[in-house]
C-alpha cells in the first residue's frame, strides 16, 4: 500500500467514480459456465460469474443481496486470496453502489466522553497495523450439512486471506474516551435494509475485545483499497473470529454500557453451547451463545472431488489450512480413510491468522480411488474432529474432510 495518504485518497476518488457508473445489481450479465459443488444434498450447480464491479470470476450463490464464492482452484494459486475474486457475503441488498470519501464519516458515540465524527483523512494519519487475517462465513460449507439446514447453500468457498491494513481500534476509542462502565461496542455500516421493519446489521463485541489491540479498521486488503463489495472504503477485521463480526462499510462505532440485546446479537448467528457447536438434528431446549471464534480446518486445493489423474507410484497432494484462532502447527493427510497419516510440509508462516501451504506426497499401490482427508492441528493442539457436526444455523463446518479422485493408467 502506498504510504502517501494524498495519493491513497485520489485513487480511492477514482475507484468510487468507477463503482458509480457499474449498475452494482441491474442483472448481471450470466455467463454459461456451471460449477459443481458436490453438495450431498443435491442441487450444487452454480454459475460463473463475472458480472460484478471489482470481481472476477465467481461462483454465484445469490444476486441480491450479493453472495459470491471463491472457486477452491484460486485457493491453490496463492495463500492470499486477490482481492478479485474474494468471497461477497451482504445480508441487505440497500448496499451503496459508491462512497463519496470526502464526505464518508466514522461515528464513535455511545458511553464515551468525546463523540468522534472522523473523516478518511484523519484515520488515514492514525499508526497503522498490517497483519494477514482469515475471512471465513460462520456459514461457510453450510451446503455439506446433513441432513441440510436452511441458509446460503455454500461450498468451501465463502472465506478468504488478505494482509489487512488500517488502524487499531482501540487507538479509534482512546480518542473518544471510553467512559467506565463500558461492556460492549456496536458496529454497523452503510448497507440497509430493503424494508424498513427488518433489522439492520449491527455486530458487537465485548469491550476488552474491541480494545485488544488487534481488532482492526481497515481500509487496504493485499495493498490495495477494499473492493466495493468488501466494504470500501473501511471495514472491521477481528482475527480469529467469524467474518460476521467484521463489519463492512464501517461508519458507526457505539461505545454500549449494557450487552448488546439487539437481532444480530441475541437472535442470529447462535450457535450451540456445546463441544464443536454440535447437537443431535431436532434436538431443542439447549443453551446457545453468538457464534465466536474459529476453529481448525484443511483443504486440498491441488485437486478437486472427482479429478481423473494418470497413475504413478507416488502422489504430490497440496492445500491450505488454519489454525482457527491460533497458529497452523501441523497438518497431516490420509488416503486410507484415517487409519494411516502422513505429516505435510508447511509452507511459509505468515502469521497465526493466516491461511498456511501444506504438501505432501503420498505412496500409491495400484491405480483407483484415492480418498484424500487432511487434518490440521493448530498450535495449542487443538485437530479437526474426523465426524460432521450439525446445527440447524448451519455454522462452524471443521471435521475432516475428503475429496475423492481416481488414478488410472500409467506404468
Ligand atoms: N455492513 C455489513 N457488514 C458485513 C455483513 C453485512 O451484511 N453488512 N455481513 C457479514 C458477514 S456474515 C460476512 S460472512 C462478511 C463477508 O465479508 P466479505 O463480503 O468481505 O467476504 O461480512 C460481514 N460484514
Ligand atoms: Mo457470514
Amino acid at each position: 500500500m502506498q504510504d502517501d495518504r494524498a495519493t491513497l485518497a485520489r485513487a480511492n476518488r477514482r475507484q468510487f467514480l468507477a463503482m458509480g457508473a457499474a449498475g452494482l445489481f441491474s442483472g448481471p450479465a450470466i455467463a454459461q459456465t456451471l460449477v459443481d459443488l458436490h453438495l450431498p444434498g443435491g442441487n450444487a450447480s452454480r454459475t460463473m460469474t463475472d458480472a460484478f464491479p471489482g470481481k472476477g470470476s465467481m461462483i454465484l450463490q445469490r444476486v441480491r443481496p450479493p453472495l459470491l464464492e471463491t472457486p477452491m482452484s484460486v485457493f491453490d494459486r496463492d495463500v492470499f486470496t486477490p482481492n478479485d475474486q474474494f468471497f461477497v457475503r451482504w445480508h441487505w441488498a440497500d448496499i451503496p453502489t459508491s462512497v463519496d470519501v470526502e464526505a464518508f464519516r466514522l461515528t464513535v458515540v455511545g458511553h464515551v466522553n468525546r463523540p468522534l465524527s472522523i473523516s478518511l483523512a484523519q484515520l488515514l494519519r492514525l499508526p497503522r497495523i498490517e497483519y494477514a487475517a482469515v475471512n471465513q462465513c460462520s456459514g461457510n460449507s453450510r451446503g455439506l450439512f446433513q441432513p441440510r439446514v436452511a441458509g446460503a447453500q455454500w461450498g468451501n468457498g465463502a472465506m478468504g486471506n488478505a494482509r489487512w491494513l488500517g488502524v487499531r481500534l482501540r487507538d479509534i476509542l482512546d480518542l473518544a474516551g471510553v467512559r467506565p462502565g463500558a461492556v460492549q461496542v456496536r458496529f454497523g455500516g452503510l448497507d440497509q435494509p430493503v424494508v424498513p421493519t427488518a433489522p439492520d446489521f449491527f455486530k458487537s463485541l465485548d469491550i476488552d475485545h474491541a480494545r485488544d489491540g488487534e481488532v482492526m479498521v481497515a481500509f487496504g486488503m493485499n495493498g490495495e483499497q477494499l473492493p466495493l463489495l468488501n466494504g470500501f472504503p473501511c471495514r472491521l477485521i477481528v482475527p480469529g473470529w467469524y467474518s460476521t463480526y467484521w463489519v463492512k462499510m464501517l461508519n458507526s462505532i457505539e461505545v454500549l454500557d449494557a450487552p448488546d440485546d439487539f437481532y444480530w446479537m441475541a437472535k442470529a448467528y447462535k450457535i450451540p453451547a456445546t463441544p464443536g457447536a454440535n447437537v443431535q438434528p431436532g434436538a431443542k431446549d439447549y443453551p446457545t451463545v453468538p457464534i465466536n471464534r474459529m476453529v481448525p480446518r484443511s483443504w486440498v486445493t491441488s485437486f478437486g472431488e472427482g479429478d481423473r489423474v494418470g497413475f504413478a507410484p507416488t502422489i504430490p497432494i497440496g492445500g491450505i489450512a488454519m489454525g482457527g484462532d491460533q497458529g497452523v502447527a501441523k497438518v497431516d493427510v490420509s488416503i486410507d480413510g484415517g487409519k494411516s497419516w502422513r505429516i505435510a510440509t508447511l509452507g511459509p508462516d505468515h502469521g497465526r491468522y493466516s491461511f498456511r501451504r501444506w504438501d505432501a506426497v503420498m505412496p500409491l499401490a495400484r491405480p483407483g480411488p484415492v480418498p484424500i482427508m487432511t487434518r490440521c492441528w493448530n498450535s495449542v493442539g487443538v485437530a479437526q474432529p474426523l465426524r460432521p457436526i450439525w446445527n440447524p444455523g448451519g455454522f462452524m463446518r471443521a471435521n475432516v474432510e475428503v475429496t475423492n479422485i481416481v488414478t488410472a493408467g500409467g506404468a
